[in-house]
């Protein structure tokens, strides 16, 4: 659905134009959009919907993706993960977080376009699914398919108002055109994994004209 497109910067400047119209650029959050707004209709590859918010999942349930299927920009590339709705617990942004958890261990994966030899941040919230054993949850970031990041997260004393999402980031520097970066589950035999919510990709160090 998405033609390649050579470079995040002339993604990034498309947004602003598209947003702010072609004379006055508003401030940038950053260089990549993450959360949704118009840029889902636009037409390259950039990282998009780390919120999770698209397909929006009637309130206060959850719906369950098997390997195969996408959730929104993102793959289900194993097993099988939980698209948390509004209300259900808490998002860390907007109203939807993940469940890397389905029914097991399951993982997504987004590909998006990079330019070779820059350096990305990946920032993630994390919390887990305290409604069920283990007490620790645990899983990986990996970009092209490479472990680049053991995370875990203990949900003692955690509720559905007090998640306790925590901040992760990691760093890598891409070696093509595109790059898929993936979360998985290392969660075994359970239907209560870690979370995520609020993922964003950004160059590093930020390109100094995209604000
Ligand atoms: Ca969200
Ligand atoms: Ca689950």
């Amino acid at each position: 659905m998405f033609a390649p497109r050579v470079s995040l910067v002339a993604a990034a400047v498309s947004v602003l134009l598209a947003g702010a119209g072609a004379a006055v650029a508003a401030p940038a959050k950053g260089p990549i959009a993450t959360h949704g707004l118009a840029a889902s209709s636009l037409a390259f590859s950039r990282f998009d919907d780390g919120s999770f918010e698209t397909p929006t999942v009637p309130p206060a349930t959850f719906q369950t993706f098997t390997a195969g299927q996408t959730i929104g920009p993102w793959q289900v590339t194993s097993g099988t993960a939980d698209l948390i709705g509004a209300g259900y617990w808490q998002a860390a942004e907007g109203d939807q977080s993940l469940d890397l958890n389905g029914n097991n261990p399951g993982s997504v994966s987004q590909t998006f376009t990079t330019v070779p030899g820059t350096q990305y941040t990946v920032t993630y919230a994390l919390a887990g699914n305290f409604g069920g054993p283990p007490t620790v949850k645990t899983g990986q970031v990996r970009i092209d398919g490479q472990d680049v990041q053991n995370f875990s997260f203990d949900v003692t004393g955690k509720t559905r108002t007090n998640m306790g999402y925590i901040n992760r980031q990691v760093t890598f520097v891409a070696t093509g055109t595109s790059t898929t970066l993936s979360f998985a589950s290392t969660t075994p035999n359970s239907a209560w994994g870690p979370v995520i919510d609020d993922v964003t990709v950004k160059p590093c160090p930020p390109c100094p004209t995209c604000g």
